[in-house]
């Protein structure tokens, strides 16, 4: 049996500061993590569980439930508390943020559960040209804000009039209503390749972290313009931040900008969008207002939104002053200066097979091979060419592309508006006796922008921006 001390839960609160020590409780065992707290990774997010328990905390930051967290933590056990003790702490301890989370469709891949992370199987990603919303990828930071629609207010600041305060009503009531069709992508998608090359930091996302959905709502232009924004406000702001409702412990919301520029231009087709795919926002996703900016990376289209803040300068949110940033291969964590490199806005040209997948096979009678999947590019760039190899990039074909569902090809997007996905197909006929087969795809935007080869130069320590060619290999049976 241990010798160590016992301690109460009156003596554990003594000790929640910097001053007095900094004690904390983890499943009915004393922590004195003092010396820790200016190590701490997550900064000084740390002291809120100075004094208590850290599971209210930790099932916030699911981060945590890794082995080498639970290692640094058993270096500073000082002892045990007391059976009553234990017992008062149940209640908090076992407070679940993440209680109230919507149900979510049984064919995600779920990357992380709390927070919520998922991405359809890639295999069904591209039998429906606008996904359905149940299995469209949803990557949330924190826990889903539930929204009551009657007391609801979006508050837009820093126009002229001061500060506004809309209803869902108004929103829905007083600008006309825009549908547009939009890809959003997150930048973690394909993320795994990376792994492959060097560990990165962050969700290990497969290919199917992007989806393609039809938005509506009001154009944040219209509703800007409405309340004031005009060329004494364009002469100073540069930016438009958004600030969703969901919240961490310490109250700091989700926040992101993006530049005023696309939020004021005619072709910029920015929404406070109220529906997806002809329904009301899932909780998931935004449930009842979220900003769709199409063009531009996943982290800037942000959810349950709250206020619109028109700026002079960026959001300052950790997920845009520090995340979601590209750096050089060579750039690791204890030399990357966040300050140095530009949030990401529009992301770059992407491609990926999702039929076959990897390790399947095919049959030589087939005589060829059907390969599927999706490209898009960020900044509304149209998709103009698909190639796909099946001899591992030395010969190559010329994919059928497609903007619409089977038989409903859509007329092609007005310029620098090609905010949706293509989807393509080839059927390539089999080489003589292959064995196998090392399916390659590679796309082609309207600026003539080309996926690179390979992840190892374009590798980064996020793991953000992974877009090389991509490669599935499959057997040909006999
Ligand atoms: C990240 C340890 C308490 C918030 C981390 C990481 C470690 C760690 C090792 C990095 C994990 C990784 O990326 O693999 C600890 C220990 C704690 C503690 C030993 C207690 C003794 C807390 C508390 C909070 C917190 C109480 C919040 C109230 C965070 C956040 C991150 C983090 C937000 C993510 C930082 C980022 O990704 O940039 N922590 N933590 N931690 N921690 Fe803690
Ligand atoms: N908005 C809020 N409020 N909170 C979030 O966690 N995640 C962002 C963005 N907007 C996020 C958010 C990220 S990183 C992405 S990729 C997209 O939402 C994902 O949108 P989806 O879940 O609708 O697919
Ligand atoms: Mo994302």
């Amino acid at each position: 049996t241990s010798a160590l001390p016992v301690y109460t839960l009156e003596e554990v609160t003594k000790h929640c500061s910097l001053d007095n020590g900094v004690w904390v409780t983890y499943k009915g065992e004393v922590y004195d993590i003092t010396a820790f707290v200016a190590m701490h990774p997550g900064g000084d997010k740390i002291l809120l569980a100075a004094g208590g328990s850290l599971e209210p905390y930790w099932a916030l930051y699911a981060v945590h439930e890794q082995d080498h967290v639970f290692e640094i933590l058993s270096e500073y056990k000082i002892g045990v508390l007391n059976t009553e003790s234990i017992k008062k702490q149940e209640s908090v301890n076992t407070l679940d943020p993440y209680s109230a989370e919507p149900t979510r469709h049984p064919a995600l891949r779920i990357n992380s559960l709390k927070p919520f992370n998922a991405e359809p199987p890639s295999s069904i990603l591209s039998d429906n040209y606008i996904t359905p919303s149940v299995i469209f990828f949803k990557r949330n930071h924190l826990p889903v804000p539930r929204v009551d629609p009657e007391t609801y207010r979006l508050e837009i600041e820093g126009l002229p009039g001061g500060v506004v305060s809309l209803t869902l009503n108004e929103l829905k009531s007083c600008f006309p209503k825009h549908t547009i069709t939009a890809t959003l992508q997150c930048a973690g998608n394909r993320r795994s390749e990376m792994n492959t090359v060097k560990q990165v930091k962050g969700l290990n996302w497969g290919i199917a972290a992007i989806s393609n959905a039809t938005w509506s709502g009001a154009l944040l232009r219209d509703v800007l313009l409405h309340y004031g924004f005009g060329p004494e406000v364009a002469a100073k702001a540069q930016h438009v931040q958004f600030e969703g409702l969901d919240k961490d412990v310490t109250g700091t919301a989700y926040g992101a900008s993006i530049p005023l520029n696309k939020a004021v231009s005619e072709d910029g087709d920015v929404l406070l969008a109220y529906e997806m795919n002809g329904e009301d926002l899932p909780p998931d996703h935004g449930y009842p207002v979220r900003v769709v900016v199409p063009g531009i990376v996943g982290a800037r289209n942000v959810k349950w939104l709250g206020k619109i803040v028109v700026s002079e300068e960026e959001s300052k949110s950790h997920w845009q002053q520090n995340d979601y940033k590209g750096f050089s291969p060579g750039t690791d964590w204890d030399t990357v200066d966040f300050k140095s490199a530009p949030a990401i806005q529009e992301l770059p040209i992407q491609s990926a097979i999702t039929h076959p997948a990897e390790g399947t096979s095919v049959d030589a009678s087939d005589g060829e091979v059907t390969v599927k999947g999706y490209a898009w590019s960020g900044g509304g760039r149209e998709v103009v060419r698909v190639d796909v190899s099946i001899d591992g990039g030395k010969t190559w074909h010329v994919a059928k592309l497609r903007t619409g569902d089977k038989g409903q090809q859509a007329p092609p997007p007005p310029p620098g508006k090609a905010w949706a996905w293509t989807l393509w197909e080839i059927d390539v006929p089999l080489p003589h006796r292959a064995q196998e087969l090392e399916i390659v795809c590679k796309a082609v935007d309207s600026s003539y922008n080309m996926q690179p080869d390979t992840v190892a130069p374009i590798w980064n320590l996020r793991g953000v921006l992974s877009n090389a060619w991509h490669r599935v290999k499959v057997k040909v049976n006999e």
